[in-house]
C-alpha cells in the first residue's frame, strides 16, 4: 500500500489522539486508553445499537455501506479497530500486517458518526460498496431460462451461484453417468437434517489404496465462492478428458459444501451469515463457526466464547454435527489422504499453519515451495503465500491446523480473490479457470507420497 496518505499527519494527530510512541501490534489497551477511546467515540453504541432481529426475518442490507479504513501507523490501526469493536460493527480483513486496509460493514444509522470522528482524528477511508444490498441484488442474477427449460439431466453452470438442490442434484448426476471414476459418500448430516456428501474420485480399480488430495469448500456460508470453484474442479477433473493425468495414481475427495444449512440461509434470509445453524446457550444468537470449531488447539487465540459472536468456536471441539462428521471421515482416511485444501473468500493468499499464534511446522519450508509453485501456475490473479497468523490473523480450532496435526503434510487454506465477500456471479468462471491449474501441482506432488 502506498503511504502517501499519511505524510504530514502524524504529530497533529498524535496530539489528538493522546496515544503513546510505542504500542504492540496485538490489541493491548490500559485503562487511560479504554477510557479515552470511550470518550472520543462518544456514547450513541449504547443508545443506537440495532433492535435484534429475529432470526427467521429476512435482514436487507440496504443503506449499509462497505468502508476501507486506511491506516498509517500501529496507533491508527489499534484506534480504528478499537472504534470497530465499540460500535460492534463487523470487521471483514482485519488483518493484523499494519500495511492492510480494515474493511468494516457499517449501518447506515451510524454512517455520518463514523464519518465525523474518523475526520476529527484524519483517519482516511475510501467507500467500497455504497449500498451493500443493491450489490447483493446484483450479484446473482437469476439463473437464465435456457438452463432451465433445455431437459438438462442437472442445473448446475459457473455463470451462476446454486441453490444446495442444483449443487447435490449435480453430485448425484455425476455419480450416476460416471459410476467407474466417481462415488457419492455420505458422511453424515447436518444440523437441520441435510446430507453431507463427500465425491471420491478414483480411477484405480482398488478402492482407497492411493494417495489423495482433499478439498472443500463451504465452511463459511458466505463464501460463496468457494463451493462454486468446489463444483467447477469437480466437473473438471470428471468431465474433461484432458484432466485425465490429474487421475493418475491419485484419489481425490472433495466435499463442495460442509456447512450446507448456513449455505441456504445465506440464499433465503442473510446473505452474510457466516456460521452452521445450531442451537447455542444463547436464546438470541445461533450458529458455531465451524472454522474455530476442529479439535486442535480449540478455544485459543482468535475465536469467541461468545455464542453471538461470528466466530463463536462452540462449546467444545466438534460441537458441531458436520465438523464431526468431517473430521471422522477425514481421519479415517488420514493415511490415504496427503493433501488437505480448504477454499474460503477473499484475500488471495496461501495460509499456512499454524493459525493460533505465529508458529511454523517443521516442514514449513516445503509446505511454503509446494505452495509457491502451485500459486505460480495463476496468471489473472496474484496469490501471496504464508503463515496464517502472520499473514493474517490468529484462528485457534480452524480446520487446516487440525488436518495438520493429524499428520496431513501439506496442508493450506486457501483465500479466494475478490473485494469483499459479495462477489458477481460473472467472476466464478475468471476464478475458478484461473486456481484449476495449481491443482496439477499439487497432483503431481501427491502422485509421488506412499499411502503407508
Ligand atoms: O477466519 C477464518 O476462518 C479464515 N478467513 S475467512 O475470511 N475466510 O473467514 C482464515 C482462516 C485461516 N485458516 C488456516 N490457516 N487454516
Ligand atoms: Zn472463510
Amino acid at each position: 500500500m502506498s503511504f502517501y496518505h499519511c505524510e504530514k499527519k502524524f504529530l497533529r494527530q498524535r496530539a489528538l489522539l493522546d496515544i503513546p510512541k510505542v504500542r504492540e501490534l496485538e490489541p493491548h489497551y490500559s485503562a487511560m486508553h479504554l477510557l479515552f477511546a470511550w470518550l472520543v467515540l462518544g456514547c450513541s453504541f449504547c443508545f443506537g445499537q440495532a433492535a435484534p432481529i429475529n432470526d427467521e426475518d429476512f435482514v436487507s442490507y440496504s443503506g449499509f455501506q462497505v468502508w476501507k479504513i486506511r491506516t498509517c501507523s500501529n496507533e491508527e490501526d489499534q484506534f480504528a479497530l478499537q472504534m470497530i469493536r465499540h460500535y460492534k460493527f463487523e470487521a471483514w480483513k482485519n488483518s493484523d500486517a499494519i500495511d492492510a486496509p480494515i474493511g468494516v460493514l457499517i449501518p447506515p444509522h451510524f454512517l455520518e458518526e463514523m464519518k465525523r470522528k474518523l475526520a476529527a482524528i484524519n483517519i482516511t477511508y475510501e467507500v467500497e460498496i455504497s449500498d451493500l444490498q443493491n450489490a447483493i441484488n446484483d450479484e446473482n442474477p437469476i439463473i437464465n431460462v435456457s438452463t432451465i427449460t433445455t431437459k438438462m439431466a442437472h442445473n448446475m453452470d459457473w455463470t451462476s451461484y446454486h441453490r444446495l438442490d442444483d449443487i447435490y442434484g449435480y453430485l448425484r448426476y455425476l455419480a450416476d453417468t460416471y459410476p467407474n471414476l466417481v462415488r457419492l459418500i455420505d458422511i453424515g448430516t447436518s444440523y437441520e437434517d441435510r446430507p453431507l456428501y463427500v465425491v471420491r474420485i478414483s480411477n484405480s480399480p482398488t478402492a482407497d489404496t492411493q494417495p489423495a488430495v482433499w478439498i472443500d469448500g463451504g465452511i463459511h456460508a458466505r463464501e460463496w465462492i468457494s463451493p462454486a470453484l468446489a463444483t467447477y474442479i469437480l466437473h473438471q477433473l470428471v468431465e474433461e478428458p484432458t484432466n485425465a493425468g490429474l487421475l493418475l495414481n491419485v484419489d481425490w475427495y472433495i466435499m463442495p459444501v460442509m456447512n450446507p444449512d448456513g449455505y441456504e440461509y445465506t440464499h433465503t434470509k442473510n446473505r452474510l451469515w457466516r456460521k452452521t445453524r445450531s442451537k447455542t446457550s444463547s436464546k438470541k444468537c445461533r450458529g458455531v463457526d465451524a472454522n474455530r470449531n476442529f479439535g486442535y488447539k480449540w478455544g485459543g487465540a482468535g475465536s469467541s466464547r461468545d455464542p453471538c459472536a461470528i466466530k463463536f468456536r462452540g462449546s467444545n471441539a466438534f460441537s458441531e454435527p458436520e465438523t464431526l462428521a468431517t473430521s471422522n471421515f477425514i481421519t479415517e482416511k488420514s493415511k490415504q489422504i496427503k493433501l488437505y485444501l480448504t477454499l474460503h473468500s477473499f484475500g488471495q493468499v496461501f495460509l499456512l499453519p499454524w493459525g493460533d499464534s505465529v508458529a511454523y511446522p517443521s516442514d514449513y519450508d516445503e509446505m511454503k515451495a509446494l505452495a509457491k509453485n502451485a500459486a505460480s501456475k495463476f496468471k489473472r490473479y496474484k496469490y501471496r503465500v504464508g503463515n496464517l497468523a502472520a499473514v493474517l490473523y490468529r484462528a485457534s480450532g480452524n480446520s487446516a491446523d487440525w488436518a495438520k496435526s493429524i499428520g496431513i503434510d501439506y496442508s493450506y487454506t486457501v483465500e479466494l480473490p475478490a473485494k469483499d465477500f459479495i462477489l458477481p456471479s460473472s467472476r466464478i468462471l475468471p476464478v475458478s479457470q484461473d486456481f484449476f491449474p495449481a491443482l496439477e501441482v499439487f497432483a503431481a506432488k501427491v502422485a509421488t507420497l506412499n499411502v503407508t
